[in-house]
């Protein structure tokens, strides 16, 4: 039997593939182990598919091909497939930001009662930054107009995204100078489809600022949206205590999960399983209740807004099911792998396609779509689905691992910080002074995906523990988040791994040293987090002046490139563990790791070992903390490292 602890550092995850090569059920481990050596010119970003008198590909060593047919060098193909990554990822984000203004439309418009306004501050908020008046308006004619100027963002032909102008005045007048400030949104996924183009740009330079401008279009634009909207429709999270892992799958109820991306549909799950109607039907049919758990970013919409619990991360979608105790998947769209539907052929696991946007091939996946009309009907639609599915489950295949950990979540760029504060101080100020004095070292942004391609979590908590200890407060979101949560890092207790000053903090204010800031559009939360420290004073007047770091040590989707260039085009150095696929294209390599320092003040860097990579954030965070001439910190735990100085690019 394979060595598990090498794949994966959760130890329900563990029990679960010890469980699949039992019953000899295939996993994306499995799959990935099948599909090595993967193919190294797609590592190093050296093959085209993008025309037919393609596929091209460059030989990085030896006397092969140095250009493509139509003569595009490795810089130019290697910008290029960046750009697509990029757009796909903005794309991605961006039209789930699309889904929520949606629903709120509709509710404006008075075409669904399903979904209503739960933060109407923050409605009024966006309503005033829109420049759309308020008073004595009705709620849902405000709703409408928010919704419509949100629109908008989308098909922008003038001048660029709104909320782009939350970012400090340096950073938009240094994105005009280069040409990157954000426009419509659709207008540049539209454009670096374009430019990437057989046989239009081939410049990798101008290439990858038509890339970055694309990224921070999703950072500032689409990403930004989905969050202020799902708020807005969702209600702003507060800190909520919750559990995670497997193990809150129960073996005498009906265990539903939700897993994707968007909470017009996960909230409605959420309501649909508390309806009394359907625990009671769920008893009929001889469970004790409904235990409804979340995989993936959808998970954190719910968990942080209702404090449902969740099941797993990225990784952990096809071992859910593998617990046999699961009746129903329901999923909608992204990081939903099309390996599903073989895990649940072995098990009574519905699995429930609810999007146009992201079917299964077969007849034994259920396809119930959702739309915001019929919201609620169609989720009871599917939790009675899956309520009657809990007649077929065999208990004799159950196997649930025990493992659960508490964690609190709900943290946002509102009240993230201001609880360092205490309840009496409602401003970002105890936060800067901290840094200030030098009990908080700075701030890390540890965020993204699992990849078999590493232990899982290992390099998220391995990275985040060495982060705390050395007084530097971390901030995550997405798959990240749950790594962490499931490590005990994002509960209270998590303190005692903390550094001294840092510790101190939390201990006296009750936070955890990890904070929990949502799914990964929330990201955007990060970007407003940091405009507010700016604005608090003391800490510079850029972004890039911030001692703060970004990382994603476990990335895998297109959409982790796309958040990693609007963090470093906003000023935010980063370290991804496995390198872009650029690393045969020596020009686009160079400006990645060097080069976009001189422009947007921040890089960004590969690094596999996560000690390794924690150390060159915490030696930027140190650069940054000594340019603004902050105090020295006050309990010195960390010894200056510059083994690595090379890798940091400056
Ligand atoms: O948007 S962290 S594996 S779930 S891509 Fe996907 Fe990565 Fe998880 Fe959420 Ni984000
Ligand atoms: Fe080859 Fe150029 Fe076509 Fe790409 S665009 S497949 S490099 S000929």
């Amino acid at each position: 039997m394979a060595n598990q602890k090498k794949r994966t550092a959760d130890h329900a995850a563990e029990q679960m593939l010890g469980r699949a090569e039992q019953l000899g059920i295939e996993t994306a481990w499995h799959r990935w182990e099948a599909m090595q050596p993967q193919c190294g010119f797609g590592k190093l970003g050296l093959c085209c598919r993008h025309c037919n008198m393609g596929p091209c590909r460059i030989d990085p060593f030896g006397s092969g091909p140095k250009m493509g047919v139509c003569g595009a060098t490795a810089d130019t193909i290697a910008a290029r497939h960046l750009v697509r990554m990029i757009a796909a990822g903005t794309a991605a984000h961006s039209d789930h930001g699309r889904g929520i203004v949606h629903a709120l439309h509709m509710f404006g418009e008075g075409e669904t009662v399903d979904y209503a306004v739960k933060d109407e501050a923050k409605l009024l908020a966006i309503a005033a930054e829109y420049g759309i008046a308020t008073k004595g308006v009705p709620i849902k004619k405000v709703a409408a107009e928010v919704a419509e100027a949100a629109y908008e963002e989308f098909g922008r032909q003038f001048g660029h995204q709104r909320f782009a102008e939350r970012a400090p005045e340096k950073r938009r007048q240094l994105w005009e100078r280069l040409g990157v400030s954000p426009r419509g949104i659709d207008r540049e996924v539209a454009n670096m489809m374009n430019i990437t183009l057989m046989g239009v740009d081939n410049d990798y330079k101008s290439i990858l600022t038509h890339g970055i401008r694309g990224a921070l279009v999703n950072g500032w634009g689409g990403s930004m949206i989905a969050t202020e909207m799902s708020d807005i429709l969702f209600g702003g999270p507060k800190p909520i205590r919750a559990s995670v892992n497997l193990g809150v799958l129960r073996e005498d109820e009906v265990n539903i999960v939700v897993h994707g991306h968007e909470p017009t549909l996960s909230e409605m799950i959420v309501a649909a399983a508390q309806d009394p109607e359907m625990i009671a039907l769920a008893q009929q049919h001889g469970a004790k209740g409904i235990t409804l758990a979340g995989i993936c970013c959808t998970a954190n919409e719910i968990l942080m807004r209702h404090g449902v619990p969740i099941a797993g991360n990225f990784l952990m979608q096809e071992l859910a099911i593998l617990t046999g105790a699961v009746e129903a998947m329901i999923v909608d769209v992204q990081c939903v792998m099309p390996g599903l539907s073989e895990v649940t052929r072995c098990y009574h696991t519905k699995l429930v396609t609810t999007s146009p946007k992201c079917r299964f091939p077969g007849t034994d996946v259920a396809h119930i779509e959702f739309d915001e009309k019929h919201a609620f009907e169609t989720a009871k639609q599917i939790v009675r689905l899956a309520i009657e599915n809990y007649a077929h489950r065999d208990q004799s295949k159950v196997r649930i691992p025990q493992n659960t950990t508490g964690l609190v979540a709900g943290f946002t760029a509102e009240n993230a910080f201001r609880f360092l504060g205490g309840h009496y101080r409602s401003s970002y100020r105890p936060l800067n002074n901290a840094i200030i004095e030098g009990r908080i070292r700075g701030l890390a942004g540890v965020v993204g995906c699992n990849n078999p391609n590493v232990c899982q979590d290992q390099a998220h908590l391995t990275m985040t523990r060495e982060l705390i200890k050395h007084d530097v407060l971390v901030v995550q979101t997405g798959c990240a988040a749950i790594a962490c949560a499931k490590d005990g890092l994002l509960a209270p207790e998590g303190a005692a791994l903390a550094g001294p000053g840092l510790r101190e903090i939390c201990e006296t204010v009750g936070i955890p040293p990890v904070l929990h800031l949502g799914a990964c559009v929330d990201n955007s939360r990060i970007l407003v987090a940091l405009c507010n420290v700016l604005n608090e004073g003391g800490l510079g007047e850029d972004l890039s002046d911030i001692p703060v770091a970004g990382a994603a040590p476990e990335w895998m989707s297109e959409k982790a490139i796309s958040i990693g260039f609007y963090v470093v085009a906003s000023g935010i150095y980063t370290v991804f563990g496995t390198p872009h696929p650029v690393m045969g294209a020596p020009n686009v390599t160079d400006y990645l790791l060097r080069g976009m320092e001189e422009d947007y003040g921040a890089t960004f860097a590969f690094e596999e070992d996560p000690i390794k990579a924690a150390h060159l954030m915490i030696d930027h965070i140190n650069k940054k903390r000594a340019a603004l001439k902050l105090r020295p910190m006050l309990h010195d735990t960390y010894a200056e490292t510059d083994a690595t100085a090379e890798l940091v690019g400056v």
